[in-house]
């Protein structure tokens, strides 16, 4: 049976109360770690029950197929998840250094969703002294974008929020489309939060780049042989079904933007272009499991 903490865990990723494929990887790494001194018979079911909460979160199932390898190599359980704890919470600062300079003055920068790596940026860019204003989206259907309007003005950025449709609208005032990411794939395709790629087609028609800050953990080098999963998410999000008796309602919860829409990955490594990710991210895990063993 899987760990009562565990549980918990599960439930408060599946409800959205931890949100964000970061945040979303360190409370399932710290869960299955706590559970390791309580009871490490349960490991291979704790870990599973945290990797079906949402499907689309490589970083999560990354973090665990790590301490899988350096377990059955005879490593120990708690030194590894320190060690990826270690590297999941540190992943932020880095890339905000690298992604701060992509903000310029006078820019306006729009945004999607809420991303805790693409507000560390910000807030990097905005302790460097730049000037800029933001548009935020209000992400329907569970309105994350109203976390980063609140974060981004209570950091003193001049930040107004958009219906999710209005981006099209505003984007021409736009220097900078930066989002962050759940899952890239072995082209280098991006995976976020849903009408991502509705608002890259309006950034590549107004010449905007479009920049995804995320940790190389998000690779999924699974989808070599299988597409990224897609959560689709309860049509209550939506609206009330029994407002709709007859209405079918669908509720996607992430899309795919293609590589060539990305200009680039803004990681741990640096700027790293669409096509270049793999081979980054593998570089990447090797040294993370080199450092665990
Ligand atoms: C959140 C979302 C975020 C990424 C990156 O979706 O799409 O942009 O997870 O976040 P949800 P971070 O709210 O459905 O989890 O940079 O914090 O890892």
């Amino acid at each position: 049976m899987a760990d009562y903490f565990v549980e918990e865990t599960y439930r408060r990723i599946r409800q959205l109360r931890i949100q964000g494929a970061i945040n979303i990887a360190i409370a399932g790494v710290e869960a299955v770690a706590a559970s390791l001194s309580r009871n490490p018979a349960a490991l291979g079911e704790n870990m599973k029950l945290l990797e079906s909460a949402r499907a689309t979160e490589p970083a999560l199932r990354n973090s665990f197929s790590m301490i899988r390898q350096v377990m059955k190599k005879g490593g120990n359980g708690k030194a590894v998840c320190a060690r990826i704890l270690f590297h999941l919470r540190g992943s932020r600062q880095p890339i905000a250094s690298c992604g701060a300079g992509l903000v310029k003055n006078r820019m306006t920068v729009l945004t999607h969703c809420h991303s805790s790596t693409a507000v560390a940026i910000l807030r990097q860019a905005r302790g460097n002294g730049r000037r800029f204003r933001v548009y935020s989206t209000e992400t329907r259907p569970r309105f994350q974008g109203r976390t980063t309007a609140s974060e981004l003005s209570e950091l003193g950025i001049p930040t107004t929020m958009i219906v999710d449709s209005a981006a099209n609208f505003f984007m021409h005032e736009a220097g900078l489309f930066l989002v962050g990411c759940d899952a890239i794939n072995y082209k280098g395709d991006l995976f976020n939060k849903i009408g991502t790629s509705m608002i890259a087609l309006s950034a590549r028609e107004h010449k905007v780049p479009l920049y995804s800050a995320t940790s190389l953990f998000k690779f999924d080098p699974a989808t070599r042989k299988r597409p990224e999963p897609i959560e689709e998410r309860e049509p209550s999000e939506v609206a009330m079904q029994q407002h709709f008796p007859k209405v079918k309602i669908r509720n996607p919860a992430f899309d795919k933007t293609p590589a060539k829409f990305v200009k680039g990955y803004i990681t741990e490594a640096g700027i790293v272009r669409p096509r270049d990710v793999e081979k980054k991210a593998k570089k990447f895990f090797k040294s993370i499991l080199k450092s665990a063993l």
